[in-house]
């Protein structure tokens, strides 16, 4: 996969990129990430990349000319001229489906935007695709495109250890993960569950998907609703939801 970023600020990038699964997959030939710095576009002595708004307000608009402009220039490095993705308060909210989606491309454009945002012939004639990561605000695209592309690698085939990794995360199954335990056996008179001592296979994995269930059940039931339980896992989740 190739990614293309365009930011006016490349340098918070580095450092993210430069450590672990990303870092590896970079290393391996698994992706290219390639930052913009979107003010090389700017005509002017200034560098300007943004303008006040029109109708007046508060803050400043990212100027479509140089967005379409260094766009356009950098969509021609490669053949595969979409998604373009622009990271905005106002796009759809990534979830684990997006992501899948997204890994699955050969290449990404994302382009992060600082201020109050783009002027909206970019929304409409430039991007194909909007993403934000949440309903908080953050100071621009930047974060949220890490976010983003730190999720998306660890989808391709190949960035993680082992290939199982990715299948058995819990939540791909739209579950939260049961609680982890290590060494020692017990700490401050806390024990780890008996079952996970065991070394008994069967038991630690019905115990794990019980515990996945019953978490999800009392932090996030929402996720529960568009899954299937067997009818005694349901009868011992209505247990255990009765007892607390
Ligand atoms: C105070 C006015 N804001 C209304 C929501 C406008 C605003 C514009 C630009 C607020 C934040 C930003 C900068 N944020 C992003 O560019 C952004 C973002 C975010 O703030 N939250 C979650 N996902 C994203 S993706 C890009």
């Amino acid at each position: 996969m190739r990614i293309d970023l365009l930011t006016i600020f490349p340098d918070m990038f580095r450092g993210p990129f430069d450590e672990s699964i990303v870092k590896r997959a970079v290393e391996g030939g698994l992706v290219s990430i390639n930052l913009h710095d979107i003010r090389r576009w700017a005509e002017d002595r200034h560098k300007t990349v943004d303008d006040y708004p029109y109708g007046g307000g508060p803050g400043m608009v990212m100027k479509p000319d140089v967005v379409f402009a260094a766009t356009e220039s950098v969509l021609e490095l490669a053949p595969q001229r979409e998604p373009v993705i622009l990271l905005t308060p106002a796009g759809r909210r990534l979830t684990h489906e997006i992501v899948v989606e997204l890994a699955a491309k050969e290449r990404l454009v994302l382009i992060c935007g600082r201020y109050e945002g783009f002027d909206a012939r970019v929304h409409e004639h430039l991007a194909t695709d909007e993403i934000s990561i949440g309903d908080f605000v953050l100071s621009g695209g930047e974060l949220a495109a890490m976010a983003l592309v730190d999720a998306v690698v660890r989808h391709i085939p190949g960035a993680l250890g082992s290939p199982q990794s990715t299948v058995e995360e819990s939540f791909a199954e739209g579950l939260l993960e049961a609680p982890h335990y290590t060494r020692p056996p017990e700490f401050r008179g806390w024990p780890v569950p008996e079952v996970l001592v065991s070394g008994n296979h069967g038991e630690v994995a019905k115990w794990r998907r019980l515990q996945n269930i019953l978490l999800t059940a009392r932090r996030r039931p929402e996720l529960l609703a568009s899954l299937e339980l067997t009818a005694e896992e349901g009868e011992w989740l209505a247990l255990q939801l009765g007892e607390q």
